[in-house]
């Protein structure tokens, strides 16, 4: 019941206009809520997706309000979205170093009030999001539209709207930001993401974009390339190597995707140690084989360890295994461990 009233809600906002649920109308509505002396704090948790709709907000606003300022609770981490932040520029502050009392107006992106604690302290304004509506909590302007593949989309609809073409800068953020929740349109998405992510074709950067997509590695990270090659060990199809230990469990995700392009590996099964903890990740072709029943059979009585036919992982406390010290751990050790269940299984 309250979902429907949530979303009449959302429809009061737009029908102020005779165009109803029109992207004029929804534009208007949201311009209706701010004034020339206002300064606003958009509020993302920065992914790419939020990070291009608080810049397309920010444009919207540009000659409408006082300031805009983004701000964004959590460290971004993940090396993509850094790029992104880094190339375009994208003014972003930390939330912990702004005083939220000292803006007149709050927006939310891409998020709802109820998604972090950080965010449900704050009274908004503006709520804009493609996640499932949640309820108790309450704005001026609400635009959720759970069928949307990402909130850029949305944007892109109301600065078509508002009859502002997007900058470079811009247009390759949105552009970005739709081809990663969306996984290049192969998750959920509806013809209106289409219908953005086209009309954004012809803006955006895609170099650009590509060099987003690409950077996953700190130059710090090369080093265990260097492991890699020179610790390989191949048994009948089977390439094992032990980076010994790693900063990120990342980098060994990253080394054995690379491992998998060579041609005569059918399964790459690269180990590494993290914290007290050896991660081990496998990969195959998928086809007459299971890495994530491999990864069980192997791995899965000393620890955690699953996942799906082509790509699997186990998480293994150093303390249930054989070695003292992680340093005597290596790519011969590794063979052996994942190497038990087969022998057993021919004894057997
Ligand atoms: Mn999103």
């Amino acid at each position: 019941m309250k979902k429907q009233k949530r979303l009449e809600k959302i429809a009061d906002i737009v029908t102020r206009s005779e165009r109803k649920n029109s992207a004029q109308a929804r534009l208007n509505g949201l311009w209706d809520v701010f004034d020339k002396d206002d300064t606003v704090l958009v509020v993302i948790s920065a992914d790419p997706d939020a990070l291009a709709s608080a810049m397309a907000m920010k444009r919207l606003l540009r000659y409408r309000v006082q300031s805009v300022t983004i701000g964004y609770p959590n460290e971004i981490r993940r090396l993509n979205n850094l790029e992104m932040v880094r190339r375009l520029k994208i003014p972003i502050e930390r939330l912990h170093t702004l005083k939220v009392a000292d803006y007149s107006k709050k927006i939310l992106l891409d998020s709802q009030p109820l998604h972090q604690p950080c965010f449900e302290k704050i009274d908004f304004d503006v709520v804009i999001d493609h996640h499932p509506v949640t309820e108790s909590w309450d704005a001026t302007f609400i635009d959720i539209r759970p069928n949307y593949g990402a909130v850029s989309s949305i944007m892109v609809e109301y600065l078509r709207a508002a009859g502002i073409k997007p900058s470079v800068a811009l247009a390759t953020a949105l552009f970005y930001g739709i081809k990663v929740d969306t996984q290049n349109f192969e998750k959920h998405a509806v013809a209106a993401d289409g219908i953005s992510f086209w009309y954004l074709f012809g803006f955006a950067n895609r170099n650009l974009v590509r060099k987003f997509e690409l950077t996953d590695l700190r130059r710090s990270e090369l080093k265990y390339f260097k492991i890699a090659l020179n610790e390989l060990k191949v048994r009948k199809g089977k390439a094992f190597v032990h980076i010994g230990r790693v900063w990120s469990p990342d980098i060994l995700v990253i080394i054995a995707d690379f491992l998998n392009h060579v041609d005569k590996f059918s399964w790459v099964i690269v180990s590494g140690i993290h914290g007290e903890r050896l991660v081990v990740i496998f990969r195959c072709d998928g086809y007459r084989k299971n890495a994530g029943n491999f990864a069980i059979r192997a791995f899965g009585k000393l620890g955690v360890a699953g996942g799906h036919k082509e790509a699997a992982r186990a998480e293994v406390p150093l303390k249930n295994l054989d070695f003292p010290d992680s340093h005597e751990f290596s790519t011969q050790a590794l063979i052996r461990l994942a190497g038990r269940h087969e022998k057993k299984k021919k004894s057997g």
